[in-house]
Protein backbone atom coordinates (compact mmCIF):
# COMPACT_ATOMS: atom_id res chain seq x y z
CA UNK A 1 0.00 0.00 0.00
CA UNK A 2 1.36 3.46 -0.83
CA UNK A 3 2.53 5.00 2.19
CA UNK A 4 0.77 8.16 3.47
CA UNK A 5 2.06 11.03 6.23
CA UNK A 6 -1.03 12.50 7.58
CA UNK A 7 -3.59 10.77 8.60
CA UNK A 8 -7.35 11.89 9.71
CA UNK A 9 -9.91 9.46 10.88
CA UNK A 10 -13.56 10.22 11.50
CA UNK A 11 -15.41 8.23 13.65
CA UNK A 12 -19.45 7.75 14.21
CA UNK A 13 -21.41 5.36 16.28
CA UNK A 14 -20.67 2.29 13.66
CA UNK A 15 -17.41 2.08 15.78
CA UNK A 16 -19.34 1.34 19.15
CA UNK A 17 -21.52 -0.27 17.73
CA UNK A 18 -19.38 -3.64 18.45
CA UNK A 19 -18.99 -2.69 21.98
CA UNK A 20 -23.13 -2.66 22.62
CA UNK A 21 -23.46 1.34 22.04
CA UNK A 22 -26.46 1.89 19.91
CA UNK A 23 -26.52 3.88 16.84
CA UNK A 24 -28.41 6.42 16.57
CA UNK A 25 -30.31 5.91 12.97
CA UNK A 26 -30.36 1.99 12.99
CA UNK A 27 -33.19 -0.13 13.17
CA UNK A 28 -35.97 2.23 15.03
CA UNK A 29 -33.50 5.11 15.87
CA UNK A 30 -35.58 5.88 18.79
CA UNK A 31 -34.88 5.71 23.68
CA UNK A 32 -37.63 5.60 25.09
CA UNK A 33 -39.98 6.37 22.45
CA UNK A 34 -37.87 9.86 21.79
CA UNK A 35 -35.80 10.51 18.59
CA UNK A 36 -32.37 12.27 19.28
CA UNK A 37 -33.08 14.91 17.94
CA UNK A 38 -35.96 15.41 20.22
CA UNK A 39 -33.84 15.24 23.21
CA UNK A 40 -30.13 16.17 21.49
CA UNK A 41 -31.31 19.93 21.57
CA UNK A 42 -31.09 23.19 23.46
CA UNK A 43 -34.74 23.63 22.84
CA UNK A 44 -35.34 20.13 24.36
CA UNK A 45 -33.55 21.03 27.29
CA UNK A 46 -35.57 24.13 27.65
CA UNK A 47 -38.40 22.38 27.37
CA UNK A 48 -37.67 19.59 29.55
CA UNK A 49 -34.41 19.08 31.49
CA UNK A 50 -35.26 16.63 33.50
CA UNK A 51 -36.33 14.17 30.37
CA UNK A 52 -32.45 15.23 29.10
CA UNK A 53 -30.71 14.94 32.41
CA UNK A 54 -32.05 11.67 32.72
CA UNK A 55 -31.32 10.61 28.99
CA UNK A 56 -27.48 11.32 29.55
CA UNK A 57 -27.45 9.96 33.07
CA UNK A 58 -28.62 6.60 31.53
CA UNK A 59 -25.73 6.99 28.61
CA UNK A 60 -22.93 7.76 31.04
CA UNK A 61 -24.36 4.65 33.21
CA UNK A 62 -24.01 2.65 30.69
CA UNK A 63 -20.28 3.47 29.80
CA UNK A 64 -19.06 1.24 33.00
CA UNK A 65 -21.06 -1.77 31.47
CA UNK A 66 -18.93 -1.54 27.60
CA UNK A 67 -15.50 -2.19 26.56
CA UNK A 68 -13.64 -0.94 23.63
CA UNK A 69 -13.48 -3.56 20.85
CA UNK A 70 -10.95 -4.53 17.99
CA UNK A 71 -12.03 -1.39 15.84
CA UNK A 72 -10.69 1.04 18.46
CA UNK A 73 -7.53 -0.92 19.13
CA UNK A 74 -6.64 -1.16 15.44
CA UNK A 75 -7.07 3.39 15.53
CA UNK A 76 -5.26 3.41 18.77
CA UNK A 77 -2.77 1.16 17.49
CA UNK A 78 -2.16 2.64 14.14
CA UNK A 79 -1.50 5.93 15.89
CA UNK A 80 0.54 4.23 18.17
CA UNK A 81 2.68 2.72 15.35
CA UNK A 82 2.74 4.76 12.34
CA UNK A 83 5.60 6.76 11.14
CA UNK A 84 3.66 9.82 10.61
CA UNK A 85 1.00 11.73 11.75
CA UNK A 86 -2.46 10.06 13.09
CA UNK A 87 -5.45 12.43 14.35
CA UNK A 88 -8.86 10.91 15.61
CA UNK A 89 -11.67 12.61 15.14
CA UNK A 90 -14.66 11.31 16.89
CA UNK A 91 -18.17 12.46 17.04
CA UNK A 92 -18.80 9.64 19.95
CA UNK A 93 -19.26 11.11 23.03
CA UNK A 94 -18.57 7.97 24.76
CA UNK A 95 -14.48 7.34 26.03
CA UNK A 96 -14.20 3.93 24.07
CA UNK A 97 -11.29 5.40 21.98
CA UNK A 98 -9.20 6.24 24.86
CA UNK A 99 -9.51 3.57 26.68
CA UNK A 100 -8.49 1.37 23.64
CA UNK A 101 -5.15 3.28 23.63
CA UNK A 102 -5.59 6.31 21.43
CA UNK A 103 -3.78 8.91 23.13
CA UNK A 104 -5.31 12.25 21.08
CA UNK A 105 -8.97 11.78 20.58
CA UNK A 106 -10.74 15.60 19.34
CA UNK A 107 -13.89 14.65 20.37
CA UNK A 108 -16.05 17.37 18.21
CA UNK A 109 -19.84 16.42 20.14
CA UNK A 110 -18.59 16.44 23.24
CA UNK A 111 -17.91 14.17 26.30
CA UNK A 112 -20.66 11.80 28.28
CA UNK A 113 -18.38 12.33 31.12
CA UNK A 114 -18.08 16.21 31.25
CA UNK A 115 -20.54 18.46 32.47
CA UNK A 116 -20.77 21.99 31.48
CA UNK A 117 -21.92 25.51 34.20
CA UNK A 118 -24.45 27.71 31.51
CA UNK A 119 -23.80 30.21 34.31
CA UNK A 120 -19.71 30.10 35.00
CA UNK A 121 -18.99 28.23 31.44
CA UNK A 122 -16.74 25.63 33.55
CA UNK A 123 -16.22 22.08 32.61
CA UNK A 124 -16.52 19.89 34.78
CA UNK A 125 -15.50 16.02 34.81
CA UNK A 126 -18.45 13.94 35.92
CA UNK A 127 -19.15 10.33 36.84
CA UNK A 128 -22.52 9.84 37.83
CA UNK A 129 -25.78 11.49 37.85
CA UNK A 130 -26.39 14.97 37.28
CA UNK A 131 -29.97 16.63 37.97
CA UNK A 132 -30.80 20.24 37.90
CA UNK A 133 -30.50 19.87 41.69
CA UNK A 134 -27.11 19.64 41.30
CA UNK A 135 -24.83 22.39 41.89
CA UNK A 136 -21.61 23.49 40.20
CA UNK A 137 -18.70 23.11 42.15
CA UNK A 138 -17.26 26.19 40.70
CA UNK A 139 -19.73 29.09 41.10
CA UNK A 140 -22.51 27.22 43.26
CA UNK A 141 -25.35 27.83 40.84
CA UNK A 142 -27.88 25.89 40.48
CA UNK A 143 -29.50 24.72 38.06
CA UNK A 144 -26.10 24.98 35.94
CA UNK A 145 -24.87 21.87 34.65
CA UNK A 146 -25.41 20.50 31.52
CA UNK A 147 -24.17 17.62 29.73
CA UNK A 148 -20.72 19.23 27.57
CA UNK A 149 -22.54 17.81 24.54
CA UNK A 150 -23.13 19.58 20.80
CA UNK A 151 -26.67 19.44 20.41
CA UNK A 152 -28.30 20.21 17.07
CA UNK A 153 -27.80 23.84 16.31
CA UNK A 154 -24.26 24.50 18.64
CA UNK A 155 -21.10 24.86 16.87
CA UNK A 156 -18.96 21.74 17.36
CA UNK A 157 -16.17 21.66 19.30
CA UNK A 158 -12.06 22.21 18.02
CA UNK A 159 -13.53 23.05 13.95
CA UNK A 160 -10.10 25.07 13.83
CA UNK A 161 -7.99 21.83 14.71
CA UNK A 162 -9.76 19.39 12.96
CA UNK A 163 -10.25 22.26 9.43
CA UNK A 164 -6.64 22.38 9.44
CA UNK A 165 -5.57 18.66 9.68
CA UNK A 166 -7.88 17.56 7.07
CA UNK A 167 -5.89 20.60 4.94
CA UNK A 168 -3.01 18.73 5.95
CA UNK A 169 -4.08 14.84 5.31
CA UNK A 170 -3.19 12.36 3.12
CA UNK A 171 -5.44 9.93 3.45
CA UNK A 172 -8.77 10.45 5.16
CA UNK A 173 -10.95 7.56 6.81
CA UNK A 174 -14.49 7.42 7.99
CA UNK A 175 -15.66 4.81 10.16
CA UNK A 176 -19.06 4.00 11.03
CA UNK A 177 -20.78 7.00 10.20
CA UNK A 178 -24.00 7.35 8.20
CA UNK A 179 -22.69 10.72 6.96
CA UNK A 180 -26.44 12.27 8.23
CA UNK A 181 -24.77 15.02 10.66
CA UNK A 182 -23.09 18.05 9.38
CA UNK A 183 -20.68 19.46 9.14
CA UNK A 184 -18.83 16.19 10.35
CA UNK A 185 -20.76 14.65 6.90
CA UNK A 186 -19.27 17.40 4.86
CA UNK A 187 -15.18 16.56 5.89
CA UNK A 188 -14.95 14.22 2.70
CA UNK A 189 -16.23 16.49 0.43
CA UNK A 190 -13.33 19.30 1.49
CA UNK A 191 -10.42 16.98 1.39
CA UNK A 192 -11.37 15.66 -1.99
CA UNK A 193 -11.99 19.71 -3.04
CA UNK A 194 -8.26 20.12 -2.00
CA UNK A 195 -7.31 17.24 -4.09
CA UNK A 196 -4.39 15.84 -2.14
CA UNK A 197 -5.39 13.27 0.26
CA UNK A 198 -7.18 9.77 -0.75
CA UNK A 199 -10.26 8.44 0.91
CA UNK A 200 -11.71 5.72 2.64
CA UNK A 201 -15.02 4.45 3.51
CA UNK A 202 -15.55 1.55 6.36
CA UNK A 203 -19.09 1.28 7.28
CA UNK A 204 -21.19 -1.65 7.83
CA UNK A 205 -23.03 -0.33 4.29
CA UNK A 206 -22.80 2.47 1.82
CA UNK A 207 -23.35 6.05 3.79
CA UNK A 208 -25.15 8.84 2.90
CA UNK A 209 -21.67 10.30 1.22
CA UNK A 210 -20.63 7.19 -0.49
CA UNK A 211 -20.01 8.70 -3.85
CA UNK A 212 -17.29 11.28 -2.47
CA UNK A 213 -15.09 7.93 -1.34
CA UNK A 214 -12.88 6.93 -3.80
CA UNK A 215 -12.28 3.48 -1.69
CA UNK A 216 -15.37 1.54 0.63
CA UNK A 217 -14.84 -1.43 2.71
CA UNK A 218 -18.38 -2.12 3.96
CA UNK A 219 -18.82 -4.49 7.19
CA UNK A 220 -18.37 -4.61 10.42
CA UNK A 221 -15.27 -2.09 11.57
CA UNK A 222 -14.24 -4.69 14.13
CA UNK A 223 -13.28 -7.20 11.43
CA UNK A 224 -12.53 -4.62 8.72
CA UNK A 225 -10.15 -2.20 10.80
CA UNK A 226 -7.29 -4.49 12.11
CA UNK A 227 -6.54 -5.78 8.49
CA UNK A 228 -6.68 -2.08 7.33
CA UNK A 229 -4.32 -0.54 9.97
CA UNK A 230 -1.75 -3.77 9.30
CA UNK A 231 -1.77 -2.26 5.44
CA UNK A 232 -1.64 0.94 6.78
CA UNK A 233 1.89 0.29 8.60
CA UNK A 234 3.36 -2.30 6.59
CA UNK A 235 2.84 -5.48 8.22
CA UNK A 236 1.06 -6.96 5.09
CA UNK A 237 4.15 -7.12 3.54
C1 LIG B 1 -21.39 0.19 11.57
C2 LIG B 1 -21.47 -0.84 12.47
C3 LIG B 1 -20.34 -1.61 12.60
C4 LIG B 1 -23.34 0.12 12.53
N1 LIG B 1 -19.26 -1.33 11.87
N2 LIG B 1 -20.31 0.44 10.84
C5 LIG B 1 -25.41 21.64 6.51
C6 LIG B 1 -24.20 22.18 6.93
C7 LIG B 1 -23.97 22.39 8.29
C8 LIG B 1 -24.94 22.08 9.23
C9 LIG B 1 -26.15 21.57 8.81
C10 LIG B 1 -26.37 21.35 7.46
N3 LIG B 1 -27.62 20.84 7.33
C11 LIG B 1 -28.16 20.71 8.56
C12 LIG B 1 -27.31 21.16 9.49
C13 LIG B 1 -27.56 21.20 10.97
C14 LIG B 1 -27.32 19.94 11.76
C15 LIG B 1 -27.45 18.68 10.90
O1 LIG B 1 -26.49 18.12 10.39
N4 LIG B 1 -28.65 18.17 10.76
C16 LIG B 1 -28.88 16.97 9.96
C17 LIG B 1 -29.75 15.99 10.73
C18 LIG B 1 -29.39 17.37 8.60
N5 LIG B 1 -25.99 19.99 12.37
C19 LIG B 1 -25.80 20.66 13.51
O2 LIG B 1 -26.72 21.25 14.07
C20 LIG B 1 -24.40 20.69 14.07
N6 LIG B 1 -24.00 22.02 14.30
C21 LIG B 1 -23.77 22.87 13.28
O3 LIG B 1 -23.93 22.54 12.14
O4 LIG B 1 -23.32 24.12 13.65
C22 LIG B 1 -23.08 25.11 12.61
C23 LIG B 1 -21.84 24.85 11.79
C24 LIG B 1 -21.90 24.93 10.42
C25 LIG B 1 -20.76 24.72 9.64
C26 LIG B 1 -19.54 24.45 10.24
C27 LIG B 1 -19.48 24.36 11.61
C28 LIG B 1 -20.63 24.53 12.38
C29 LIG B 1 -24.35 19.97 15.42
C30 LIG B 1 -24.60 18.50 15.28
C31 LIG B 1 -24.67 17.85 16.65
C32 LIG B 1 -24.97 16.35 16.55
N7 LIG B 1 -25.28 15.87 17.82
C33 LIG B 1 -25.58 14.42 17.96
C34 LIG B 1 -26.21 14.14 19.36
C35 LIG B 1 -25.32 14.57 20.47
C36 LIG B 1 -24.35 13.50 20.91
C37 LIG B 1 -25.01 12.46 21.78
O5 LIG B 1 -25.93 12.75 22.54
O6 LIG B 1 -24.57 11.31 21.68
O7 LIG B 1 -24.42 13.64 17.72
S1 LIG B 1 -26.76 13.81 16.75
C38 LIG B 1 -26.03 12.24 16.59
O8 LIG B 1 -25.65 12.09 15.20
C39 LIG B 1 -24.74 12.25 17.42
C40 LIG B 1 -23.76 11.65 16.45
O9 LIG B 1 -22.43 12.04 16.80
C41 LIG B 1 -24.22 12.16 15.11
C42 LIG B 1 -23.71 11.38 13.95
O10 LIG B 1 -24.28 10.09 13.93
P1 LIG B 1 -23.38 8.87 13.44
O11 LIG B 1 -22.22 8.73 14.31
O12 LIG B 1 -23.15 8.98 11.99
O13 LIG B 1 -24.38 7.63 13.79
P2 LIG B 1 -25.54 6.98 12.90
O14 LIG B 1 -26.38 6.16 13.82
O15 LIG B 1 -26.24 7.98 12.08
O16 LIG B 1 -24.76 6.03 11.90
C43 LIG B 1 -24.05 4.89 12.32
C44 LIG B 1 -23.49 4.20 11.10
O17 LIG B 1 -22.68 3.12 11.55
C45 LIG B 1 -24.56 3.61 10.18
O18 LIG B 1 -24.29 3.98 8.83
C46 LIG B 1 -24.41 2.10 10.33
O19 LIG B 1 -24.63 1.36 9.15
C47 LIG B 1 -22.96 1.99 10.75
N8 LIG B 1 -22.66 0.83 11.56
N9 LIG B 1 -22.74 -0.84 13.03
C48 LIG B 1 -19.32 -0.29 10.97
N10 LIG B 1 -20.32 -2.67 13.44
Amino acid sequence: MVRYQNIVILTGAGVSAESGVRTFRDNDGLWEEHRVEDVATPEAFARDPNLVQRFYNLRRAQLGTVEPNPAHRAIARLQAEHDGMVTIVTQNVDDLHERGGAREVIHMHGELKQVRCVHCGMVHAWQGDCTQGTECPSCGAKPALRPNIVWFGEMPFHMDLIYSRLRACDLFISVGTSGNVYPAAGFVAEVRRLEVAHTIEVNLEPSAGVSYFEECRHGPAGTLMPGLVDELIGKDD
